[in-house]
């Protein structure tokens, strides 16, 4: 029997500096609602899908920072698509910056987490290609300070068997780089989520600005095709505190084909049912990594080049 999973890409459009967790939880209720009405198994919701893109702005105080973190998973803002997800037996994928403690350390990550159709969460992504710069930047119109206020993911890219398929997980500047999708395709992933803040302005390389949609689509589409897996790709869209960022949130096929796109860049859901057999065809056959790759001669690509 097919194995398909409908999946919903849930796009958000802006999110004010001042709107509040709650407020934005509605939001994502409405689109749950629209996911539930096509009968989804899954929706894929932006990274940091809870607030603001607060990177953008540079702040010194601790305590200013941790307030857009979440130190707990449900906590009360949150819990209601915790019971959406039970109530519903929908499945969702949520970007969140995460606040923990280890071994009395606090750590702060940009994360992801799938919560299953039980309302339990079933697997935890850390976002390790971590964008921007860690100090204030004068000659931005806004800052991009990732490198500031998170650390790099510690938990590799796993892959998670869920929803009788194989996922797995990335974040925005993750998907530019090849190694991610590889490293996920290497463990048989069927559908990567992945969720994304992209500005449309990119202050080193000016000239580039009008490519933003098209590097969007080409990294995604290059990594669903090179590693024959489904791709959820849902954006924070729109104007949000005056940084345009991109929308163009999109369900890719194994073939590395576009079937779902968002069309505006405000709160939309594109959904599909996808056929995770479909991967087999090309991960039998154009990339059957057992037959075809030579990682013998790729022992470069796992050196480590920071420093040199
Ligand atoms: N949130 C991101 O990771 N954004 C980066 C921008 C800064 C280039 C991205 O790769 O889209």
């Amino acid at each position: 029997m097919a194995r398909v999973l409908t999946v919903g890409a849930a796009q958000l459009g802006p999110i004010e500096k001042s709107e509040n967790r709650a407020s934005v939880v509605t939001r994502m209720l409405d689109l749950m609602n629209a996911a539930k009405r096509k009968s989804c198994d899954l929706v894929v919701f932006p990274e940091l899908a809870l607030t603001t893109f607060f990177p953008r702005w540079y702040m010194t105080d601790q305590t200013e920072i941790d307030q857009w973190f979440e130190a707990e998973m449900p906590n009360h803002d949150t819990e209601p698509l915790f019971d959406m997800a039970r109530q519903s037996n929908m499945a969702f994928h949520l970007g969140y910056a995460e606040l923990c403690t280890k071994s009395d350390q606090t750590h702060h990550y940009n994360s992801a987490i799938l919560v299953d159709k039980d309302g339990e969460i079933a697997a935890k992504y850390r976002k390790i290609h971590l964008p921007g710069h860690d100090e204030f930047d004068p000659d931005r119109d806004f800052q991009h300070l990732e490198k500031r206020y998170f650390e790099t993911g510690d938990l590799g890219f796993p892959v998670f068997k869920a929803l009788n398929s194989t996922l797995g997980m990335c974040i925005c500047n993750d998907r530019r780089w090849p190694e991610t999708f590889r490293m996920l395709g290497l463990q048989g992933v069927e559908l990567v989520m992945l969720g994304y803040n992209t500005p449309v302005h990119y202050p080193r390389a000016p000239e580039h600005d009008h490519l933003q949609d098209f590097h969007n689509h080409l990294s995604v589409q290059a990594g669903a095709y090179q590693n024959g897996t489904w791709v959820a790709a849902t954006a924070k869209a729109g104007c949000e505190e005056n940084c345009d960022m991109i929308g163009g949130s999109c369900i890719v096929s194994p073939t590395g084909e576009i079937v779902a796109q968002c069309e505006t860049l405000d709160d939309e859901l594109i959904t599909w049912n996808c056929d995770l057999d479909l991967c087999q065809t090309i991960q039998k056959n154009i990339f059957n990594f057992e037959l075809h790759r030579e990682p013998e001669n790729y022992g470069l690509i796992a050196r480590s080049t920071k420093g040199n």
